[in-house]
């Protein structure tokens, strides 16, 4: 295809037709968008960044990814969703313009492509990316446990063969390796958003320890606010708190090491549904999924923007 608009948001896609979608994308809206290599997988395909600036220089940002986990595909479709939201409310949408006038958005829509290209050619449920390493006959590590902040702590598995295996060493997975260069070269993230699903969450750190972030509170309201944000909507219900104290132990996380890292507005969303159709999202709930997480990440700029 040689432009979005023949793209269907509300349809799930293959690697190559998002890869696709992002250049048409970037190029019919190179005012706002660009398209960064922050390096490449397992496999060696590209990793691609979104990123949506007006102007300025290294300016406050926000970071979006999804797809860390491929068999989650609600989860592209709505980075897709946003994505093409931002541009086409930008005009109109007088606070989107105030964030975007004091602040970078970042989105990974891919995040972990050599997964997501096997869920669609060989196993529709494969969580991890694709590594492998001399002698060990088992794939992938889990890319939500390979972060050094608590790596190998409760909640991850040492087995190469578990669904939650960290892998041999903090950040050894390029899949992570390039978020961790990509944010801390960068230097000025305030927000960091980690989009799962699903089980209808909105958590913040730490999944690591029960021991509660020093800006707990601020966390506990906004989350409050945003999954309030988010049901307005379509009446849809979220539940939210810590990662540890909501759901379970997890370690070596996006977000906490996100949030050891400076960020102090770091979140972990678990999109639809709560179980009836799990990771197998029918299409018909794409755009309803994303126009209501739209309005929570909104929520949540809007609180980095004033903070
Ligand atoms: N669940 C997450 C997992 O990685 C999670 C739960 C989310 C843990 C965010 C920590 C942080 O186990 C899914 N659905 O992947
Ligand atoms: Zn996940």
């Amino acid at each position: 295809e040689r432009s979005t608009s023949s793209f269907s948001y509300s349809s799930y896609h293959t690697l190559e037709e998002i890869y696709s979608w992002i250049d048409n994308f970037v190029a019919e809206h190179s005012n706002l968008v660009s398209k960064i290599n922050i390096g490449n997988s397992f496999e060696n395909r590209s990793i691609l960044v979104l990123k949506f600036s007006t102007g300025g220089s290294n300016r406050k940002a926000i970071w979006i990814d999804t797809g860390i986990h491929s068999r989650e595909w609600i989860t592209h479709a709505t980075g897709i969703w946003i994505s093409n939201k931002i541009v086409s409310a930008y005009g109109k949408d007088h606070l989107l313009k105030k964030i975007l006038n004091a602040m970078d958005i970042f989105i990974e829509i891919v995040t972990n492509p050599d997964g997501f290209a096997f869920t669609h050619s060989m196993n529709r449920l494969w969580r991890k990316n694709k590594s492998s390493q001399p002698g060990i006959a088992c794939i992938g590590v889990d890319l939500n446990r390979n972060w050094k902040t608590g790596f190998g702590g409760n909640g991850s598995n040492r087995n190469p063969c578990s669904e939650t295996y960290r892998g041999p060493a903090p950040q050894s997975e390029p899949e992570v390796a390039a978020i961790v260069e990509f944010i801390t070269g960068h230097g000025n993230f305030k927000a960091l958003i980690s989009i799962h699903s699903y089980s209808q969450m909105v958590m913040y750190p730490y999944g690591y320890s029960l021991e509660p972030v020093p800006n707990y509170e601020e966390l506990f309201n906004l989350a409050k606010d945003t999954v309030k944000a988010l049901h307005k909507v379509h009446g849809i219900q979220y539940t939210f708190g810590s990662i540890s104290a909501t759901l379970y132990a997890a370690s070596g996380i996006t977000v906490d090491w996100a949030y050891d890292s400076g960020i102090k507005y770091a979140f972990s969303f678990e999109l639809r549904d709560t179980g009836q159709y799990g990771f197998l999202l029918p299409a018909s709930q794409i755009v309803p999924t994303a126009q209501e997480t739209w309005m929570a990440i909104r929520t949540i700029m809007k609180h980095t923007l004033n903070h």
